[in-house]
This record gives C-alpha cells, structure tokens and sequence, in this order.
C-alpha cells in the first residue's frame, strides 16, 4: 500500500462539480481508497501569457493505493477523459486536470511522470490544500511544507467548498 496525494483542478463547465465527480471517480478505482480531501479553494488562474481565463478551483485528496505510479496515471487520465478533457495548449483552460503531487516517499522521474510534481513548490494551490491535509507530510528532495507555505501567507487562494456538504 502506498500513501498517495493527488491534485485537482478545474476552470470550466462547473468546476466545483468537476471535483466532485472526480473525487468520486477515483474512490471507485479498484485497488484505490480514499483517505481524505481537502477543501475546495477558489485561485486565480497561473497563466503564462496575458489571455484571461476563468478562476480555477483546485483541491488535493489523499488515497492509499496499490497501483504502480504509472498504472495510477493511466487510471486519473481516463478520468480526465471522461469528464470531457481536451488537450489543446499547454497552460490552457481545462475541465479536469488530475495530478500526482507525492506517491509515498518516491521520486519518479520517467517520461511520463514527475513525482514530487515538478512545480509544486511555486503553487500556492497546491501546497495550501495540502498543508490543510498532511502538514507534517515529508517532500523528498525539497523543504518541509510548513517552509515553502510560508511564501504563501499573503494567497488571495480561498475557500469556496467541501466536498461532503
Ligand atoms: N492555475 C490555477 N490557479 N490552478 C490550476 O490548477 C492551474 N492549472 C494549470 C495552469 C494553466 C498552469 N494554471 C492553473 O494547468
């Protein structure tokens, strides 16, 4: 078994209700169980030209797995796929982005994967879910969580949601 954190996101067609979907999703994948989610927070959208885009909701879950890193990608994308998600540019607008933040203590670096997410440090919508979540949870390779949510005192990230209610 293999403690698992896993990013959401979504700025299209309902966002919070994309979350939801997902969330539901991945707790029905076989060999998947889900442990614990963190609020819905609402945040502007990291964008890398100047075209404007829809706020983002963004949440990070925590499973206990069986699946290999990899056959748990395969997994979250077809989830992706199922709620409609469209490959079009990079940094573009999306209905569901599903990511894998840590997968145990492992570093993974193949083609496919990355893992601790390669930008997770510079998201305060990553690391603010996840310090509601895990505060003590250890990030290979990087500072401690408390260290690197200390650059996000001043987020404008904000709670819009839970997921049970
Ligand atoms: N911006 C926010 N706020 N949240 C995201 O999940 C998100 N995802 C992305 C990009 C386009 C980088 N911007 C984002 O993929």
């Amino acid at each position: 078994m293999t403690t698992c954190y896993i990013g959401l996101g979504s700025n299209m067609c309902q966002p919070v209700q994309q979350l939801v979907t997902a969330r539901d999703a991945i707790d029905k994948l076989e060999d998947c169980k889900l442990i614990r989610c963190s609020s819905i927070y609402q945040s502007k959208a990291l964008t890398l030209d100047d075209e404007p885009q829809d706020d983002y909701c963004n949440a990070v879950i925590k499973i206990e797995t069986q699946l290999s890193a990899e056959a748990l990608l395969d997994a979250l994308q077809r989830i992706e796929n199922n709620q409609g998600r469209v490959r079009t540019k990079r940094w573009g607008a999306r209905t569901l982005d599903l990511d894998i933040i840590l997968y145990g203590s492992q570093s993974i670096q193949t083609q496919r994967l990355i893992v601790p997410h390669a930008e997770m440090a510079n998201r305060d919508f990553v690391l603010l879910p996840l310090y509601e979540i895990a505060p003590d949870v250890e990030i290979p390779g990087n500072k401690t969580l408390k260290e690197l949510t200390a650059n996000y005192e001043n987020s404008s990230l904000k709670i819009v949601g839970e997921f049970n209610g």
